[in-house]
């Protein structure tokens, strides 16, 4: 269909929702009803490919990949989805002779943030990937009623409060009733005749929620079906009757919990019981449908690994294995050993931190409470694994079920994320299981997917990029390197910077609305974003700011390279030292940005609330990436991809995919620093290394007594007394080891900053070299090396 005519077409389709979907006419149609029927109106068209694809896969009957996550985070569709239809411009063209802002309608959608951060936004890029490769897939996870949480600051402190994404209608999914499944937890189990029966305690039920996962030009579009728990009895009508109306709404309530709330934790410990549940309820009834599937079109469940490849987004789903021995024994009476070597072949898992903290573990009384069948399994599975290995690594241990050791054991394949940190957990963690089973462990690097990181983010870089080497690039990232022969030219690092100064000049517009404050576009944003935590040393960061600050005090007059330094990010709730850091860094600010002396030079600015459509500003301004955790901590980083691949340089350590990043752009193109992961192991065996370190750095003494001292806190000088003591005395993250080394590496950004043309050329480099990081490349790895699942779309 020719634009012209398309653009007709849609233009009445848009209306048509207004008037019967939304009822309303143009007169009285408010933002949300404008933005509700353009997306009607794309998604229907969003309909035909979905319906295709799932009808080239049952045709084929070929094998299909079940993502399981607890975390997508998906962020706003609406722009995903024109982009892919490309008919992004007829749709902002559509919405403009309705005398509508495109850009104002697709800022209106609320973000859908059904994960924390790193894990859930990858989750969400590999549905991307697995569309645009036509790989048919299932993404299956919780809808969550409300997503992570929002952050606010109140006098510089985190408050939270609850998200509310499903307030307004979601508009991208499908509810399906019919397609629900019975969840069992707690009660007890018979064994008669070698036969087990499980008679719970309590019962809710999964509903799906079905939405369209397009891929890059509707080539193909695969399924994020989430799961909602309902109750399996309505309503007591008896107690209803009786005059109790709490207990009659009992059932629901006790339902609705579980699928209530995501887990605001990120590489936290969560041992609670409702998130025990949580786990059980998506990955259960994503095994029942994955099942029920295979065998509407096959009929012996033995060949169930040759069609269902199950890949375990961390050990938040690893009740997958023992909940598919489960099915296949006591349901469909397949013998239990023979069920175990079903499962393990069907299943992959994914490890994402070497954090002692993050893997999970369940007391045993209370895994046994609630699933006593598969801690009976769990039993079996482990004499197994004993008998068969002769190792006497167990999965229930100390009290506890071992998430991590379950996974390993039950899957053909693990993966770690980036090629440092797959070996680390060949050392460390698994260890042992590695010694055990040498060929299990395998690396798949990371990435992201181009079109949201690129495409969709930073327009004025992908016109230029197109009207440079084509457009082919979005869906064959490696054809950036032809931008590399560029670097050198001066029209084109012209309009490579001009680019980088638009999107800076959007962010400084976008900030001024929340914010009063006036950024010069020229100055360097440095820019460091993601979850609050000690290994990532947000601290140390804002140490080199205030250290920055009292150099410039001290010789106002010397050519300073203006920054303004940009932190975003939100802490778990419990977590009270990433809170205080927050607030620290808010207290930072408000003191630095007030000082009329030095504030041409350095500012500090901390957004509230940061999530994927913040990310999507900030990414493309970025001069300069901080990827600065403690080596041997950072499983990968993502954020590190999309800031490089969008024109920004990094200073860094070399830690998860940092180091792959530097080997492609080049270690000139990269600002290292810092003690590597040996280095790091070696220092803390070393008596009071932190205190040594401040002793031998008067810098680091000297911004350390300022804040012991309440220079950022006059209303309450003690409130930062326990973090300055924190890195005297048990500095586990090293912030005061590598503090100096990154103060100077600094000092060489800044020196290079000033150096516009030199500066741009590394960009156009760093840009030019991150082809290698599209999640398209992770997915093709994942579907050779673990899942044996092959494209089904032609070209
Ligand atoms: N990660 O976001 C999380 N949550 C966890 O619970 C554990 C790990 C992150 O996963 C990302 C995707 O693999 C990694 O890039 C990141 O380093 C890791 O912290």
């Amino acid at each position: 269909m020719n634009t012209k005519i398309f653009q007709i077409k849609l233009k009445q389709e848009v209306l048509r929702h207004l008037k019967y979907s939304l009822g309303k006419d143009q007169g009285h149609a408010t933002p949300y009803d404008w933005r509700m029927s353009l997306s009607l109106a794309l998604r229907d068209i969003v309909v035909d490919p979905w319906f295709d694809s799932t009808r080239k896969t049952y045709d084929s009957n070929a094998k299909r990949v079940y993502y399981l996550s607890m975390e997508f985070l998906i962020g706003r569709l609406i722009e995903d989805v024109a982009i892919n239809l490309g008919f992004e411009d007829v749709a902002r063209e559509t919405m403009r002779e309705f005398g509508q802002d495109y850009d104002a309608i697709v800022a209106n959608e609320p973000d859908a943030a059904l994960g924390n951060g790193g894990l859930g936004r990858l989750a969400a890029c590999f549905l991307d990937s697995l569309a645009t490769l036509g790989i048919p897939a299932h993404g299956y996870g919780i809808r969550y009623e409300h997503g992570l949480f929002e952050q606010h600051f109140e006098n510089g402190a985190q408050v939270e409060t609850a998200e509310g994404w499903l307030a307004q209608r979601n508009v991208w999914e499908f509810e399906r009733p019919e397609v629900a499944y019975i969840i069992a937890f707690g009660g007890h189990v018979s064994e008669t005749d070698g036969r087990a029966v499980w008679y719970p305690a309590e019962t809710v039920k999964a509903q799906a929620y079905d939405a369209p996962a397009l891929g890059w030009q509707a080539r193909w579009c695969n399924t994020l079906r989430l799961w909602s728990a309902k109750p399996t009895r309505a309503f007591d009508l008896e107690s209803f009757n009786r005059g109790d109306f709490l207990a009659a709404s009992a059932p629901e309530a006790l339902a609705r919990t579980i699928s209530r709330v995501l887990y605001p934790d990120d590489t936290t410990d969560t041992g609670k019981e409702l998130r025990l549940k949580q786990e059980y309820f998506f990955t259960s009834a994503s095994i029942q449908d994955l099942i029920r599937r295979y065998r509407s079109t096959n009929d012996d469940l033995r060949d169930l690994p040759k069609k269902a490849a199950i890949q375990l987004n961390d050990t938040h789903p690893a009740i997958a294995g023992p909940e598919l021995v489960r099915l296949l024994t006591d349901i469909h009476g397949i013998e239990i050993h023979e069920s175990i070597d079903i499962a393990r072949k069907c299943l992959g898992y994914t490890n994402h931190t070497l954090l002692p903290e993050a893997l999970e573990r369940w007391p045993e009384h209370l895994f046994a409470r609630i699933l006593p069948r598969h801690y009976r399994i769990i039993e079996i599975i482990q004499d197994q694994h004993l008998k068969d290995t002769g190792s006497d690594i167990r999965i229930i241990k100390d009290g506890n079920v071992n998430m991590g050791e379950l996974a390993f054991i039950m899957a053909t394949h693990v993966n770690g994320v980036s090629a440092l940190h797959t070996e680390l957990v060949k050392e460390t963690v698994f260890g042992d299981l590695h010694k055990v089973y040498p060929k299990r462990i395998i690396n798949e690097t990371n990435g992201i997917t181009p079109r949201r990181w690129l495409y969709d983010c930073n327009k004025p870089l992908r016109n230029l990029i197109n009207s440079t080497i084509g457009i082919e690039w979005p869906d064959d990232l490696e054809q950036l390197e032809r931008l590399a022969p560029y670097a050198d030219d001066a029209a084109f690092q012209e309009e490579f910077h001009k680019a980088k100064l638009e999107n800076k000049r959007r962010f400084i517009n976008w900030l001024s609305d929340i914010r009063d404050i006036q950024i010069d576009p020229n100055a360097m944003l440095d820019i460091q974003v993601k979850r609050i935590h000690e290994y990532k040393r947000q601290l140390m960061n804002l140490i080199e700011a205030v250290a920055y600050w009292n150099e410039i005090k001290e010789n106002p007059t010397k050519d300073w390279t203006p920054r303004v330094k940009v932190f975003g990010g939100k802490a778990a709730p419990g977590y009270e030292v990433a809170k205080k850091i927050i607030h620290l860094i808010n207290d930072v600010a408000t003191v630095i940005n007030n000082d009329s002396a030095t504030k041409d030079y350095l500012q500090i600015v901390f957004p509230e609330n940061y999530n994927v459509s913040m990310a999507e500003i900030l990414m493309p301004a970025a001069d300069l990436s901080e990827q600065i955790s403690t080596a041997g901590k950072e499983a990968s980083g993502t954020g590190n991809m999309k800031f490089a691949l969008n024109g920004a340089l990094t200073i860094g350590t070399l830690d998860g995919a940092n180091v792959e990043i530097r080997d492609h752009v080049g270690a000139e193109n990269f600002f290292l620093f810092g003690l590597t992961a040996e280095e790091v192991e070696e220092r803390r065996h070393q008596p009071e290394y932190s205190r040594r370190a401040i002793e031998a750095s008067p810098r680091l003494y000297r911004v350390l007594n300022q804040i012991a001292s309440g220079v950022f806190s006059p209303d309450e000088p003690h409130r930062y007394g326990s973090i300055v003591q924190m890195m005297y005395e048990s500095d586990y993250f090293l912030v005061t080891c590598d503090f100096d080394d990154y103060f100077d590496t600094q000092r060489k950004v800044d020196k290079a900053y000033l150096d516009t043309k030199e500066w741009t050329r590394k960009t156009i480099l760093n840009t030019a070299n991150m082809g290698w990081f599209s999640s398209d490349r992770t997915i093709k790895g994942y579907a050779k090396d673990i899942w044996g699942a092959k494209s089904l779309y032609e070209r």
